[in-house]
């Protein structure tokens, strides 16, 4: 007997009690792509959907650390490796102090769609730890950072899984874990991406997420004949999405009048530009986590515990976590007038507000819009590979192609008359690719 949709995921339910976030990105993943399912009996009888929704292992680990009173520290630290059918896995660390098992589970199942939309050859894996750097002095990090890779070392390596940034992992703390694996491998080698430009890292990958969903909207802009130039932009967040986004937007003379934090949002009206995106880097380095400082240093408006959606604006890209958009939200955005909506978040939005904005505007979800962080990724891995640097203008070329082809996919399998059904493009072509691995691999 074939199962229906409605007990498939009510199976799940029943399997992962616990686990809401995976829930959630399994079930707006398995209704888009149900219907392909079964026009496909060799899927069904391989039991793809039954297997992609199992991680093929899930690793947890104590992380000891001591901090700088004295006293040590226990924090917990996780990789899940999801799935590896079209390449070693791959995916971000998260430091934060939200991290749980369904968190990182949803995050891992997203980034397999995602890593396949790419073009490049990854699987799927995501990790990280309920530790949170806020407010923690630099030996700290370091500390941490070397006691989390000294379990996470074995799990790892350059054609097993590569692990790179995510929330709470930049730049300093890739430095600290691949210091501490090389120590204790003794081998140099592409073992995470977001590295240093001196030592191995490649060009464009800290602007890649915010660059690629620029890219990706000027695609969805140019299919309904308009551009960038002269559009009011609402972003959220202020890290390293949120700068590379606002980098490229006023580039090509967008405005945004919006970003904000865990404190609330700010709202500058002249927009975000010059010495103002520079300072965001100054805001993320202070370690804080609080926006509220950018209102002080510009004299603009600061809205205490609210999230920028209440603004009027022509485009919305919610560039910080999930969940981060409601339905109000997302019905408050529409009723203002905006008529496109790109998570450069991964599921930035709650289930509702995603079906909610797919029906009125022009909607693209996150693991379309923001897969050029793990694209260029996957470049730095090639470069690493020929142990070689491309320059700049390479691998922006590249990215741009990869975000067109990311952009075409959905277009293919989501055009349903005048509108493009950007979740459903997205999904089933991510799913093709990974399923047809997973026929070819056999049952493993
Ligand atoms: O969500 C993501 O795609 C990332 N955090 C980047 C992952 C990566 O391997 O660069």
């Amino acid at each position: 007997m074939k199962t229906s949709l409605t007990d498939f995921i009510e199976n799940l339910r029943v399997n992962t009690p616990m686990e809401s976030e995976f829930n959630q990105a399994v079930e707006e993943v398995i209704s888009s792509v149900w219907d392909f399912y079964l026009e496909n009996p060799r899927y069904q009888k391989a039991k793809i959907l039954e297997r992609m929704v199992e991680p093929e292992r899930v690793i947890m680990f104590r992380v000891p650390w001591v901090d700088d009173k004295g006293e040590v520290q226990i924090n917990r630290g996780y990789r899940v490796e999801f799935n590896s059918a079209l390449g070693p896995y791959k995916g971000g660390l998260r430091f934060h102090a939200t991290v749980n098992l369904s968190i990182l589970k949803f995050l891992g199942f997203e980034q397999t769609f995602k890593n396949s939309l790419t073009t490049l050859p990854m699987g799927g894996g995501k990790g990280g730890s309920d530790f949170s750097p806020k407010g923690k002095s630099d030996g700290e990090i370091m500390r941490f950072c070397q006691s989390f890779m000294t379990e996470l070392y074995r799990h790892i390596g350059s054609n097993t899984d590569v692990p790179a940034g995510d929330i709470g992992v930049g730049g300093r703390e890739i430095g600290y874990l691949f210091g501490q694996y090389k120590r204790l491998k003794n081998e140099f080698t592409g073992v995470l991406t977001g590295k240093g430009l001196l030592w191995g890292g490649s060009l464009i990958r800290p602007e890649a997420t915010g660059y690629g969903a620029v890219y990706f909207v000027q695609h969805m802009l140019n299919r309904i004949g308009k551009d960038i130039e002269g559009q009011t932009i609402a972003i959220s967040g202020f890290g390293n999405v949120a700068w590379g986004a606002i980098s490229k937007i006023n580039e090509l003379g967008g405005k945004v009048v919006t970003i904000s934090g865990p404190d609330g949002y700010i709202y500058d009206k002249e927009g975000i530009k010059g010495d103002k995106i520079d300072y965001l880097l100054e805001l993320r380095a202070s370690n804080n986590d609080i926006v509220q400082p950018y209102a002080e240093e510009f004299g603009v408006k600061f809205i205490a515990d609210k999230r920028p959606w209440e603004v009027p604006v022509d485009l919305a890209m919610p560039c910080a976590t999930e969940n981060e958009v409601n339905i109000n939200d997302a019905q408050n955005l529409v009723k203002n007038g905006c008529k496109l909506f790109a998570e450069a978040s991964n599921m930035g939005c709650t289930a509702n507000a995603a079906d909610y904005l797919a029906e009125s505007i022009d909607y693209a979800p996150g693991k379309a819009v923001n897969a050029g962080g793990v694209s260029v990724s996957g470049l730095e891995m090639s470069q690493n590979s020929m142990r070689i640097s491309w320059p700049r203008e390479e691998v922006d070329a590249r990215l741009k192609i990869i975000m067109r082809e990311i952009h075409d996919t959905c277009v293919n399998y989501g055009q349903n008359g005048k509108k493009v059904n950007y979740i459903k493009g997205a999904n089933v072509g991510a799913f093709v690719k990974v399923a047809e691995a997973m026929v070819a691999q056999g049952i493993v």
